[in-house]
């Protein structure tokens, strides 16, 4: 054998990759009233009222409605939140997750 130095051609590049987002789906229903829904946007969403008057009238019209796109626990804990406030007022308000493409 003889003394070629040898040295790697390429380097190696450990590549992490980003962990996915995860949006935030608002689902329409019949029986949340509009004005709870935007209540509800605004408080754990932090929109303005325009926003979650888009928001709400846009599920309202499609079925769906992305509200916001976040990590997922965040995802997971803003959606858990959302439901629950509806819950809690008898309304069967949902709000679900999936990650991003
Ligand atoms: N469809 C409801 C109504 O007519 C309003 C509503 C909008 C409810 C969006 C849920 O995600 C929703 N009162």
């Amino acid at each position: 054998m003889g003394d070629v130095a040898t040295r790697p051609r390429t380097r190696v590049r450990p590549k992490t990759e980003r962990p996915r987002l995860h949006k935030v789906i608002l689902v329409n229903d019949d029986y949340t009233p509009r004005e709870f829904v935007v209540t509800v946007l605004k408080g754990v969403f932090r929109t303005s009222e325009d926003q979650a008057y888009r928001i709400m009238i846009t599920a309202h019209r499609r079925g769906t409605c992305v509200v916001a796109v976040y990590a997922r626990d965040i995802a997971e804990s803003k959606a858990t939140e959302g439901t629950d406030a509806g819950k809690r007022a008898g309304f069967p308000l949902m709000f679900t997750t999936e990650p991003e493409e």
